[in-house]
C-alpha cells in the first residue's frame, strides 16, 4: 500500500487581540517561529514500526488546515492529533474518506475522545501507537471495516527497544529543528496536564545509547540541527540524567528540554548541563505563589511544596550559565487580578531569562476538565479549537473571563517588548557573567 503520514504542525491561537500583539512582540514571535516548524515525532515513530513492503511518505498539512494534493494518491493516511487542530484534522479526514482513502487517527486528542473521532476516521488508535499501528496497517490492507485499536490490548511498548524514528523521511524538507524523546510520562499528575501522561501511566526512561543513536541519525541527515526533547519531564532520575548529559557532551549538539524544578537540587548535573550544549531548560513553575499551587499536583502536591524555593532554584540553575524559561499558567482557581503583577515581579526579582505565560486550559480527558464540567465552568463545551493555551475555555474562579484576558494581554505586552527582553538578558549577563546559551541559538 501507499501510506501517507500527515502531520498538523504550526501554532494555533484565535484571540484577535493576542494575535495582533503577537505580530509586534519580538519575544512571542521569535519562539513561535522556532517551534512552529517541528516535525511530528509520533508519526516518524510509527513509520519505523510499519510492516515491510509498504511505500511511506511524510506530509504536512498547510497553515490554513488544507491538505497537500498528494495525500489523495495514498491508500491509507495516518493523522496525528492535538485538540487545537482537531476540527481541521476531521475535515481533512472527511475529504479523504469521501475520495476513497482510508484514514487512521491517533494521538492525544482521539485517545481521550475515540467515539467523536470514529465519526471521521476508519481506524482509531488509543494510546501509544507502536504496537497498534502494524495492526491498523494490516486491517487497512485487508479492507477491514472501521474500528478502534487500544494500546492496552497489545503488549506494552518497551521504550528500551524503540527503533530509530524514520527521520530520513524528512530529507527533502527544510527542517533544522528535530525532536528526540528521552523519556515518556511524568511522575507528577498536574490537574491540567494534557501531555504524554494521558498515554502512559508510568514514567519511563530510554537507554542512553539509543538516544545517542537517534541523535546520530539526525546529525547524519542534518548536521548542526537543533534538538528539542519531546519529553514531559526529562531529569527526574538524576543518576540517569547525568549519564545522558555526559553522553551528549562529546556530540557537540545544541539542545533544549522541559523538566521540573528539582534539577536545581543536583549541582553535579547542573555542571554537566552547562558543558553539554544545553541551550535552555523550560520549567513549569505555574504560579509565583505556593498558595495558588496547593492541590494542583494531585499525587504529592509537588508544585505547592516546591514553590517557596522557586527563586533560589532559578538563581542556582542560571548561575551555571543555563538559562531558564519559567512557565506560568494564568487563571488557576486562587489567582485573582493581582496575579499578573506578581508574575511580572517574580520574573524581575529572580532574573528569569525567559518567561512563558499561557492560560489555564481545560483539555479534554484531564481531571481539570472533569472538575470544571461538574462545576458548570467550561465555556462552550466541545470547542476543542480553543485548546490552544492562548484562548480561554473556562470561567475563572476569582476573575471574570474579560478580567483574565485583559490582565493577560497587559502582562504579555510588558514581558515581551524588546526592552523587557533586553533587560532580562543584560541582567543574566551581569549576574552570572556568562553568555547565555539560548534556545534559539
Ligand atoms: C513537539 C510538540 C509540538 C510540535 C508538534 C509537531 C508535530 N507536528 O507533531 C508543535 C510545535 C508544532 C506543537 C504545536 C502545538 N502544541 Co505541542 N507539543 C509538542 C510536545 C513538546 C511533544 C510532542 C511529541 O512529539 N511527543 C512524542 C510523540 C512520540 O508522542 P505522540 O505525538 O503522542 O505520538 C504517540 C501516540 O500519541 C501515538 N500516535 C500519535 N499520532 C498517531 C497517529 C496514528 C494513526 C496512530 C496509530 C498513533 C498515533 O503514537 C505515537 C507513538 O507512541 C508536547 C508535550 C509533550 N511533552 O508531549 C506538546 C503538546 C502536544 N502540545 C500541545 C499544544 C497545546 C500545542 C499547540 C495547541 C500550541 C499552540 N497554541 O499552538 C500547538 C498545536 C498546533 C497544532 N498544529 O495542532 C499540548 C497538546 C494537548 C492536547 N491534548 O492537545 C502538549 C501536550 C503540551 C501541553 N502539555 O500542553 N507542539
Amino acid at each position: 500500500m501507499k501510506i501517507g503520514l500527515l502531520a498538523m504542525s504550526g501554532i494555533r491561537a484565535h484571540d484577535p487581540e493576542l494575535l495582533r500583539l503577537g505580530l509586534t512582540l519580538p519575544g512571542f514571535v521569535e519562539r513561535s517561529r522556532q517551534i512552529a516548524a517541528l516535525p511530528s515525532l509520533g508519526l516518524l515513530q510509527l513509520a519505523s514500526a510499519t510492516p515491510e513492503g509498504h511505500e511511506l511518505r511524510y506530509f504536512e498539512a498547510e497553515g490554513d488546515g488544507s491538505e497537500p494534493r498528494e495525500v489523495y494518491d495514498c491508500d491509507l493516511i495516518a493523522i496525528s492529533t492535538f485538540s487545537a487542530q482537531i476540527f481541521e484534522a476531521y475535515a481533512i479526514a472527511d475529504r479523504l474518506r469521501a475520495a476513497g482513502v482510508k484514514v487512521a487517527m491517533g494521538g492525544l486528542h482521539v485517545s481521550v475522545l475515540p467515539e467523536e473521532a470514529a465519526l471521521h476516521a476508519d481506524y482509531i488508535a488509543i494510546g501509544e501507537g507502536e504496537h497498534v499501528w502494524p495492526r491498523i496497517v494490516e486491517a487497512a490492507q485487508r479492507g477491514e471495516s472501521a474500528r478502534v485499536f487500544r494500546a492496552s490490548e497489545a503488549p506494552p511498548v518497551d521504550v528500551a527497544r524503540l527503533p530509530v524514528p524514520r527521520y530520513d523521511l524528512l530529507a527533502q524538507r527544510p527542517y533544522n529543528r528535530f525532536t528526540v524523546q528521552t523519556t515518556r510520562g511524568c511522575p507528577w499528575r498536574c490537574e491540567f496536564c494534557a501531555s504524554n501522561v494521558m498515554l502512559t501511566q508510568r514514567y519511563r526512561k530510554r537507554p542512553v545509547v539509543e538516544i545517542v543513536r537517534d541523535i546520530e541519525a539526525i546529525r547524519a541527515l542534518r548536521p548542526g540541527a537543533f534538538l528539542e526533547f519531546a519529553d514531559d519531564n526529562t531529569f527526574v532520575d538524576k543518576e540517569w540524567s547525568r549519564e545522558l548529559v555526559r553522553a551528549l557532551t562529546p556530540l557537540g549538539v545544541r539542545w533544549f528540554t522541559e523538566t521540573d524544578i528539582s534539577v536545581a537540587d543536583d549541582p553535579e548535573l547542573l555542571e554537566l548541563l552547562a558543558r553539554s550544549g544545553c541551550r535552555q531548560l523550560l520549567i513549569g513553575l505555574e504560579s509565583p505563589d505556593g498558595e495558588a499551587l496547593d492541590g494542583v499536583e494531585l499525587h504529592a502536591n509537588f508544585k505547592a511544596k516546591r514553590a517557596g524555593g522557586y527563586a533560589e532554584a532559578v538563581e542556582r540553575i542560571q548561575s551555571y550559565g543555563i538559562t531558564v524559561n519559567g512557565c506560568f499558567v494564568l487563571g488557576l482557581d486562587h489567582h485573582d487580578a493581582g496575579v499578573f503583577e506578581r508574575v511580572q515581579r517574580f520574573a524581575e526579582d529572580t532574573g528569569l531569562y525567559e518567561v512563558q505565560v499561557t492560560y489555564l486550559t481545560a483539555f479534554p480527558g484531564t481531571p481539570l476538565y472533569a472538575r470544571l464540567m461538574n462545576e458548570g465552568r467550561v465555556l462552550e463545551p466541545g470547542r476543542w479549537d480553543l485548546c490552544t493555551l492562548f484562548d480561554i475555555n473556562y470561567r475563572p474562579a476569582k476573575m471574570t473571563v474579560d478580567g483574565l484576558r485583559t490582565g493577560f494581554h497587559g502582562l504579555t505586552q510588558r514581558l515581551y517588548t524588546a526592552e523587557a527582553m533586553g533587560r532580562r538578558r543584560e541582567r543574566f549577563l551581569a549576574r552570572h557573567r556568562r553568555r547565555p546559551a539560548t534556545a534559539g541559538a
